[in-house]
């Protein structure tokens, strides 16, 4: 079988959930699910390592392959969610080559960046560190999001930083950082997502983009994204549960 990360790199079309529920059970239903992967929210929901942990062996349990969003690009920001087991990291706000490259760094052991070693889960708590040595560089997927106006300047530099799997666009926070809001700033916002999307993909890196539906994704396959992630639990839950009694009033 295809390892995700060679799936991510192809780029095959995927699409995946975040979880922001902070507990197992809720990794557990998305999986069931059947998602391309699941991607753990630990910039933005309270997850902390011990539920990580618990919350990754929920999506493995059903063979779905898990990434986990970090705070950031930093080595004591990463280590702990791949040392838990996740396949692979989402690293908010790289704006500038230096950070995408430490965040490669943070990803990868010696002598290719600078990570550590440790007993933990994803090495069989100690038993299986040579094999987990022998392939984590290789099998580790590196997402970075550009959702900043420093990452739109920087774009042609970061994308050529290798190590870099997936240029993954939050269209939440570009908006917000570039002033480009409502229907007024729609332009200005697209224009910044087909410049990310056409310098990356000219530079070999698959992209990735956060929709809030899945009716978006039509139309950014057709600019070349692959990558998704289709809004999270907490939200899908709320719209469902909300829908129900809504309807159910309705008599
Ligand atoms: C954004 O839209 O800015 C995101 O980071 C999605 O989670």
């Amino acid at each position: 079988m295809t390892d995700f990360r060679s799936r991510c790199i192809a780029p095959e079309p995927l699409a995946g959930l975040f979880c922001a529920i902070p507990h197992p059970t809720g990794v557990e239903i998305c999986a069931a699910t059947g998602p391309d992967f699941l991607c753990l929210d630990g910039e933005h929901a309270p997850i902390d390592r011990e539920r990580a942990e618990e919350m990754i062996r929920a999506a493995q349990l059903h063979r779905v392959p898990v990434i986990m969003r970090v705070p950031g690009h930093l080595p004591d920001s990463i280590a702990g969610a791949l040392d838990s087991g996740a396949d692979g990291v989402l690293v908010p706000r790289v704006s500038t080559a230096d950070e995408a490259r430490a965040a490669v760094a943070a990803t990868r052991y010696p002598p290719v960046g600078v990570r550590g070693v440790g007993p933990g889960r994803a090495a069989g708590f100690g038993y299986r560190i040579p094999d987990y040595l022998a392939t984590a560089n290789s099998r580790i997927l590196l997402a970075i999001q550009a959702e900043t106006p420093g990452a739109l300047e920087n774009i042609e530099e970061i994308s050529t930083v290798e190590g870099v799997d997936v240029i993954f666009i939050g269209p939440g926070d570009l908006g917000v950082t570039l002033g480009a809001l409502g229907p007024e700033g729609r332009p200005k916002l697209m224009a910044a997502i087909t410049r990310i999307t056409k310098v990356s993909r000219a530079a070999g890196k698959a992209v990735g983009m956060f929709c809030a539906s899945p009716d978006e994704v039509q139309g950014w396959r057709e600019l070349g994204i692959t990558f998704f992630l289709i809004g999270n639990d907490a939200r899908h839950l709320a719209d469902a549960a909300g829908a129900a009694v809504a309807r159910a009033r309705e008599g």
